[in-house]
């Protein structure tokens, strides 16, 4: 009997890492599906949305501005820079190198966000 309980439980682990292990395949499966290698933040009542955008190097973000108000996108490190964006207006910055991009509306510098580029 004692046996027959040992030989289950081991079973189970044995399944148990067996589904451990499907993990990784899963996941490449997902990074092998096409990434859009353009991105938009809107801007939109005095914010960015999102507010924390997450891209691969080598994508063009794109900021539109749906406020009555005109609104400008300067990076804290002044590595992008857009002119003031009046209603409808864009801007557009393509970002290869990774790291977190902090930036700010330097009409209205309480409106932050970040662009953050991951390697993929
Ligand atoms: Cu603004």
């Amino acid at each position: 009997m004692k046996t027959v309980r040992l030989m289950r439980l081991g079973a189970m682990l044995f399944l148990a890492l067996g589904a451990l292990g499907a993990t990784p395949s899963g996941s490449s499966f997902a990074i092998a599906a096409p990434v859009p290698r353009v991105q938009t933040v809107l801007i939109r009542n005095f914010a960015f949305e999102p507010a924390v955008l997450t891209i691969s190097p080598g994508t063009t973000v794109t900021w539109t501005n749906a406020d009555e108000d005109p609104h400008a996108v300067v990076a804290n490190d002044k590595s992008f820079r857009s002119t003031a964006l009046d209603t409808g207006g864009r801007y557009s910055f393509t970002f290869t190198r990774p790291g977190d991009y902090g930036y700010f509306c330097s009409l209205h510098p309480h409106m932050t966000a970040h662009i953050i580029v991951k390697p993929s």
